[in-house]
């Protein structure tokens, strides 16, 4: 497959007009099944049976579904229920605008610049052809407004007015002036961006989401850069009998992320909870086996070592120690929980030879670039004793030299009580003490229930404030969100204070557009553009390519070539390029 292509000379940004309308389908074949038959019908409204629309794989992307209509003596229009099946006249009172993407293809060009018709009620209304599907061979998107319909029928038909054609058709909708987004353009999403900016913008995940034909696992790997296991490299996932590895969930979720050219981290390696039951009891100081510490560094030191030369060379980021410090402190050092199992049979130390013996593995199986983190939940704001103790301990790490890269915030935190500034002072500390920190498991709930103010301007402003700091922070490469949307979350309260980016049925919120915007605004200042997954901008003439100091890498080569350089930024034919 081609490689996308970043090209920093063309900006062509569409995103604010097209990300505030609200995205009603009429169709968009993901419940329908290869061998589906739509019926059709002739401008006069009577059915045709020497035209055809079947369900079939889509032309460009075999992995989702469209129409195919073929047509034969008279023009043929496809009828499909209206969302929700209601009439003609209340969709010209709800929706603005229909859009739908047509593919002409390039072994019968007849359908080419003919009219687009749209039947709503009795009447119909076209589309100037000029400017619509001028191009065989790719997917053309075309919209209209609506506005003539006077009937109540409660389907749409919808075709090009074409005889003796064939034509493909997908993505069928109307759009309000609300919120929400197209997943299927690249350039709405946040991933586009944080891609360009070489940032992580990740999502938890159960390796059950990761169906490339269901909108979860779309919504997954269209937005996201970086998945990390909600519980699948857990412990008890991993180790569930003692040396008897289970690597299935884990490696599910690499063999979706290498699909989708994501990145992944580990989620953990040492945590008092989800510890299976052969060791001993989650939450808990108890030591029911009666293992000694020297048995116990033996179990952790073959734990790390099974995980991390396993999973080496293909996570990024390591949690190595998860929660281990007690809740409601001073900031004066730092207090440990006691409720662990490590903890009470190992002592502290059971932290510092966790990093260690995690660098140790990674070293030795070659990967020396993955990132090791000590993560825990609220310790966000600088004022916090919290986040204060995780400081002293990060820095005691560091100082005693343990192989620690930096601290996770986990970020389970509120609209109301989440302060910016106040986490931007917790940075600045990290910073000058030379330790990464980053957004590992974020969830922003509103009130219960959360307020239309915060569900359409604070958590947007919230979220966004986070993708500031990771746009603007060196040792801010990463921030995950803790689950896909608000019908995925792990908090109790989910489905009233709507914690995530995404509704349950996977509509961008606007919280997510805050995102997306705040990501944008930064990628536009690295003076990074349109992407190009399938087209090269100087067609198949040869150019010279430059690293980034000028200094010439080769000369008059085509697109395999470029394909072939590994990641970074170029410039070729004159112009600037980051190739992926
Ligand atoms: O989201 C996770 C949920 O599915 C599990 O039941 C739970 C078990 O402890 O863990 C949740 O994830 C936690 C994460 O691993 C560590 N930080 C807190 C997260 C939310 O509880």
């Amino acid at each position: 497959m081609r490689k996308l292509l970043l090209l920093s000379f063309v900006i062509l940004f569409t995103l604010a007009a097209i990300a505030k309308d609200k995205i009603v389908y009429i169709e968009k074949f993901d419940n329908s099944s290869v061998g589906d038959v739509f019926k059709v019908f002739d401008i006069e409204g009577d059915e045709l049976t020497d035209a055809s629309a079947v369900v079939e794989a889509d032309p460009a992307s075999p992995s989702s579904l469209c129409l195919h209509v073929k047509t034969g003596s008279k023009a043929a229009f496809v009828e499909f229920q209206n969302p929700g099946n209601i009439s003609g006249s209340t969709v010209l009172k709800t929706y603005e605008r229909i859009y739908m993407q047509f593919y002409v293809p390039e072994s019968n060009t007849a359908a080419l610049n003919r009219n687009v018709v749209v039947i709503l009620g009795a009447n119909s209304q076209t589309v100037n052809a000029a400017s619509g599907v001028n191009e065989a061979g790719k997917w053309i998107p075309t919209t209209q407004t609506l506005g003539k319909a006077s009937s109540i029928r409660k389907t749409v038909r919808i075709g090009l007015n074409v005889k003796e054609g064939e034509y493909y058709v997908k993505l069928i909708r109307y759009l309000t002036t609300d919120f929400g987004y197209d997943y299927n353009d690249p350039t709405q999403t946040a991933r586009y961006y944080a891609d360009q900016l070489g940032l992580n913008f990740g999502v938890c995940v159960s390796p059950g989401q990761l169906n490339d034909n269901s909108r979860m696992g779309q919504t997954i790997w269209r937005n996201f850069n970086m998945m990390v296991g909600e519980n699948a490299m857990k412990m008890d996932a991993t180790e569930p009998n003692q040396n008897g590895f289970n690597f299935s969930q884990g490696d599910a979720i690499l063999s979706f992320a290498e699909k989708h050219d994501m990145k992944v981290r580990g989620h953990t390696l040492c945590w008092h909870s989800q510890i299976p039951s052969w060791i001993g009891n989650s939450n808990s100081a108890d030591n029911p086996k009666g293992w000694t510490k020297k048995q116990l560094l033996d179990i952790l030191k073959n734990h790390i070592y099974g995980v991390v030369k396993h999973y080496a060379g293909k996570i990024v980021e390591w949690d190595v120690v998860n929660e281990c410090l007690a809740d409601g402190q001073s900031g004066n050092g730092y207090v440990l929980r006691s409720n662990s199992i490590w903890r009470s049979v190992i002592g502290e130390e059971f932290i510092d030879s966790a990093f260690v013996w995690a660098r140790r593995a990674a070293d030795e199986a070659g990967d020396y670039d993955v990132k090791l983190y000590l993560n825990d939940y609220s310790v966000d704001a600088w004022s916090g004793g919290k986040t204060k103790a995780l400081y002293n301990l990060a820095v005691r790490l560091k100082n005693s030299g343990v192989p620690i890269d930096g601290v996770g915030m986990q970020t389970h935190t509120q609209i109301n009580n989440y302060n910016l500034s106040g986490v931007k002072e917790s940075l600045e500390k990290f910073k000058a003490a030379g330790l990464n920190c980053i957004f590992t498991e974020i969830d922003i709930e509103g009130s219960n229930p959360i307020s239309t103010t915060q569900l359409k301007t604070t958590q947007g402003e919230k979220y966004a404030g986070i993708v500031d700091f990771v746009c603007s922070y060196e040792i801010s490469p990463t921030m995950v969100v803790w689950g896909i949307s608000d019908g995925n979350s792990w908090l109790s309260n989910a489905a009233t204070t709507k914690p995530l980016l995404f509704t349950a049925d996977m509509e961008a919120k606007p919280a997510y557009l805050a995102v997306v915007n705040k990501f944008k605004e930064y990628a536009e200042k690295a003076g990074v553009g349109q992407v190009y997954s399938d087209e090269s901008p100087w067609g198949e003439s040869a150019v010279d390519v430059y690293n980034i100091t000028g200094q010439k890498i080769a000369s008059g080569v085509t697109i395999d070539f470029i394909d072939n350089l590994p990641e970074g930024l170029y410039i070729v034919g004159g112009r600037k390029l980051y190739v992926k």
